[in-house]
């Protein structure tokens, strides 16, 4: 089985729109493994977000992440990467595709509701940074 990593962004958290969100990522056929609901910190949103440092964006990523709690999410079931972010839509809501989770719940590419992994790879760094492996039994 494979796993990858999820946020449920501080815009959707604050819109009480996680419980719609869970709803279809268990309806999508995942496991949650685990969740927790955590306000960022700026060191541990520069930190999950360093491949970005450089990016015009970066400080507007930060704030935004760090501007109230989300929901950290360790997802499983066979092909998790690619399918979470089926699931989720695209990056941009005004492209993503009709329900898809940033199509029904995001407002702009900055302001899209969800992450996901985009990787394997970076699906077990992205997961090794928020929970410890003890978590993910
Ligand atoms: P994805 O999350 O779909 O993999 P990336 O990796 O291109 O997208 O971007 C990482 C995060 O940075 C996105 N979730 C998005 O919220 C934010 N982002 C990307 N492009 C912009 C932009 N032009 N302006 C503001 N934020 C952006």
């Amino acid at each position: 089985m494979d796993r990858t990593f999820a946020i449920i962004k501080p815009d959707a958290v604050a819109a009480g729109n996680s419980g719609n969100i869970l709803a279809l990522i268990e309806k999508s056929g995942f496991k949650v493994l685990a969740a927790r609901k955590q306000h960022l910190t700026r060191p541990i949103a520069e930190g999950f977000y360093a491949v970005h440092k450089e990016r015009g964006f970066f400080g507007e990523l930060i704030d935004f992440m760090t501007e109230g709690p989300v929901i950290l999410l360790a997802l499983e079931r066979e092909n998790a990467v690619a399918t979470w972010r089926e699931v989720m839509g695209a990056t941009d809501p005004a492209k993503a595709a009709e329900g898809t989770v940033r199509k029904l719940y995001g407002a702009n590419i900055g302001r899209n509701a969800s992450h996901g992994s985009d990787s394997d790879a970076n699906a077990a760094i992205e997961l090794a940074w928020f929970f410890r492996g003890y978590e993910l039994l």
